[in-house]
């Protein structure tokens, strides 16, 4: 099954904000997106992974590089591995896939040249300050409230296209596109 399925998951949005519980913003975050209606519930699945909320944020001017985040989780029994981004040439040079980690003192973002393992039964999130995608070589500007198409890679499931909603340049989930922030 190659299509990607497209659900609407109002309510499962409510159900989410309990896997989230460790994250202190996400109550807050889940009801203001609730509040204006946003793609915060975009849902895709190809195979057994099903990918959540996936968002970018607005460049700056003369940025050269954009983030890509979501969230993957896999309801099948065995590991699958994200192992390629892509997007249009004409949006970006092409897309890695990143992570942070400590160097010294610095943290630091890196390519992961194996890709990121998906585990069997388990939910990988792709967040600023975590793991991510980046755009490298950005040929045109992020907008906010925008979306841009990039494809996913993955060993076993396939490849799969989903839109990355543009939120603010600081958003920190998806759904922020249409939000200003007072901080
Ligand atoms: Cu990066």
């Amino acid at each position: 099954m190659k299509t990607p399925l497209i659900t609407a998951l109002g309510l499962a949005l409510l159900s989410t904000a309990g896997a989230h519980a460790g994250n202190e913003l996400a109550g807050h975050e889940m009801s203001k997106a609730q509040h204006v209606g946003m793609r915060a519930d975009a849902s895709y699945e190809i195979g057994a992974l099903r990918i959540e909320k996936p968002f970018s944020r607005a460049s700056l001017p003369n940025q050269p590089v954009g983030g890509g985040f979501f969230t993957v989780t896999n309801t099948g029994t065995e590991d699958d591995r994200l192992v390629a981004a892509g997007t249009s040439a004409d949006l970006a040079d092409h897309m890695e896939i990143h992570e942070m980690a400590m160097e010294g003192q610095v943290m630091k973002m890196r390519a992961l040249p194996d890709g990121l393992v998906i585990p069997a039964g388990e939910t990988v999130e792709l967040k600023p300050g975590g793991y991510h995608l980046m755009l490298m070589g950005l040929k045109q500007p992020l907008v906010m409230g925008e979306s841009v198409t990039i494809s996913l890679t993955f060993e076993k499931a396939g490849t799969i296209e989903v839109p990355l909603a543009i939120g603010a340049p600081n958003a920190k989930g998806a759904g922020h596109g249409q939000m200003t922030h007072g901080n």
